[in-house]
C-alpha cells in the first residue's frame, strides 16, 4: 500500500521520469507450511492479485515483465537496504534521518562478485539479477521522505529493500482507499469463493448486494446486506503464545459465538482460521446447534493457489458475511474489515473481535472508508 502510494505520486508529481513499481514474485512466508502443494516461492502478483485493478492506480509491472528489458542478467543500479536507528528506539527520541552508511556485508543477503557488482537472492531469481551498488540507509521518516535517495537522472532502477521501516504519510486518507481499493484480488480467486458461497451459504453478490464494479474508479458508496451467515476468523498458532491476553480459548470462542447467534437470528457460521484440526474440530463441538462450515479446497486449487490463495478465499468469503467477528490486532482480520467497507457493510457488522479470556472487550477500533 505505501509503495503504491509512493510510486504513484512520483508518476504524478514528476512527468520528466516514466516511473513504475516493480511487483515481485511473493514466496517464502512464514505462515505458508503447505508442502504438499509444490514450490511455495517465485509466485507470480497475477497468481493472488488483478494487476490491471492495479494498473488504473499506479504503473506497475510483474518482475518477470521487468526483466524482460534487460536481455541477458538484470542489473538494479542501487539497492537500498533499511535500517532502523538503533540509538532512537532506545532513547525513545524519534526525528527524521536519511544516513547512507557503508554495510556491513557480512550481515547482508547480497555479495560482492568479482565483476563490480553484487549478487544475492532477489525473490529466487539470484541468476538473472544483479546490483550494481548496495548501500544501507539509517531511515526514520514517512514514504515520501525515501525521494531524496533516487536520483532519476543517474539511476533507472532503485530497490528498497526492508521497506516496511517508513511509515505512511497518510493512513486512512482518500488516497490511502484509493490504493487499496485498487487491490483487488485474482478473478479465479473470487469465482471460487463465489461458487463456494453459492454451493453452501447460499450466498451471492445479488442477493447479498456485495456487487462490485468492474472498475474500481466507478465505485461509488453503496449498502451491503451480505450473505446469511456469520463469519469468524479464529488466528491461532503464534497468536495463542504471542497475544495469550487478547486471543480467547477455543471454549471461550465458541460461548462468545453462541452469544452472538442466538442474537443475530442466523444458522451457520463460517469459520476462517489457521488453527488446527483437533482445535477447530472442538469449536464445532461445542456449537452443535448451528451449522458450522470451513472451506476446504480440491487437491487442484491447493496446488495451484498455494496457501496464499487459500487464505485469501477464506477473507473473500468472511468479507461477503452478514457479520463478521475477527481476531483483535491481526492483519488479516483488518483486511477483511477493508474489504467490507469498501462494499458498504453496516460499521456493527464489521469491527468485532473475539475477546481474550475475561470474555469482554471493546470494539478494537474501526477504520472507516473515506470516499472523498
Ligand atoms: N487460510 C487461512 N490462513 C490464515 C488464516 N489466518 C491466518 N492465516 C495465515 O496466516 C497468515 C497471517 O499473517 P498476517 O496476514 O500477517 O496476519 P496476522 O499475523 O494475523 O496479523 C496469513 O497470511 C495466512 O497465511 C485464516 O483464517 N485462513
Ligand atoms: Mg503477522
Amino acid at each position: 500500500m505505501r509503495v503504491a502510494i509512493f510510486v504513484k505520486n512520483l508518476s504524478v508529481k514528476d512527468k520528466r521520469y516514466d516511473w513504475h513499481l516493480v511487483l515481485p514474485p511473493w514466496g517464502n512466508l512464514y505462515h505458508w507450511r503447505s508442502t504438499d502443494v509444490g514450490s511455495q516461492s517465485r509466485i507470480p502478483w497475477s497468481r493472488f492479485f488483478d494487476v490491471s485493478s492495479l494498473q488504473k492506480y499506479v504503473p506497475a509491472v510483474e518482475l518477470h515483465d521487468f526483466l524482460q528489458e534487460y536481455p541477458g542478467v538484470a542489473r538494479i543500479d542501487r539497492v537500498y537496504i533499511l535500517q532502523n536507528d538503533e540509538d532512537m528506539f532506545r532513547t525513545g527520541k524519534f526525528e527524521d534521518k536519511n544516513q547512507l552508511i557503508d554495510c556491513n556485508l557480512n550481515q547482508t543477503p547480497y555479495f560482492p562478485t568479482s565483476s563490480n557488482s553484487y549478487t544475492g537472492r532477489f525473490w529466487g531469481h539470484s541468476s538473472n539479477i544483479t546490483a550494481a551498488d548496495v548501500k544501507c540507509l539509517i531511515f526514520h521518516g514517512t514514504m515520501s521522505d525515501l525521494k531524496q535517495n533516487l536520483y532519476p537522472d543517474i539511476y533507472s532502477s532503485v530497490m528498497f529493500d526492508h521497506m516496511e521501516i517508513p511509515l505512511h504519510d497518510s493512513y486512512g486518507s482518500k488516497e490511502y482507499w484509493d490504493a487499496r481499493r485498487s487491490m483487488r484480488y485474482s478473478h479465479t480467486l473470487y469465482e471460487i469463493a463465489n461458487e463456494y458461497r453459492q454451493t453452501y451459504l447460499d450466498s451471492n453478490d445479488l442477493a447479498d448486494h456485495t456487487e462490485q464494479p468492474p472498475d474500481w474508479r466507478k465505485e461509488r458508496e453503496r449498502q451491503a446486506l451480505g450473505g446469511p451467515y456469520l463469519c469468524v476468523h479464529l488466528r491461532r498458532r503464534d497468536f495463542v503464545t504471542a497475544r495469550r491476553n487478547t486471543v480467547p480459548t477455543i471454549k471461550g470462542a465458541a460461548s462468545q459465538l453462541n452469544e452472538k447467534m442466538k442474537a443475530l437470528n442466523l444458522s451457520v457460521i463460517f469459520v476462517a482460521t489457521d488453527a488446527e484440526d483437533y482445535e477447530y474440530n472442538e469449536l464445532k463441538s461445542y456449537l452443535d446447534k448451528y451449522t458450522v462450515l470451513k472451506y476446504s479446497p480440491s487437491r487442484n486449487v491447493r496446488t495451484l493457489y498455494k496457501d496464499g490463495g487459500i487464505a485469501i478465499i477464506d477473507q473473500i468469503i468472511c468479507s461477503k458475511a452478514r457479520y463478521f467477528i475477527g481476531t483483535h490486532e491481526s492483519t488479516f482480520t483488518f483486511r477483511i474489515q477493508e474489504d467490507r467497507e469498501i462494499m458498504g457493510f453496516p460499521s456493527e457488522t464489521t469491527f468485532n473481535r473475539l475477546c481474550g479470556k475475561k470474555g469482554k472487550c471493546n470494539s478494537g477500533g474501526s477504520w472507516k472508508i473515506v470516499w472523498r
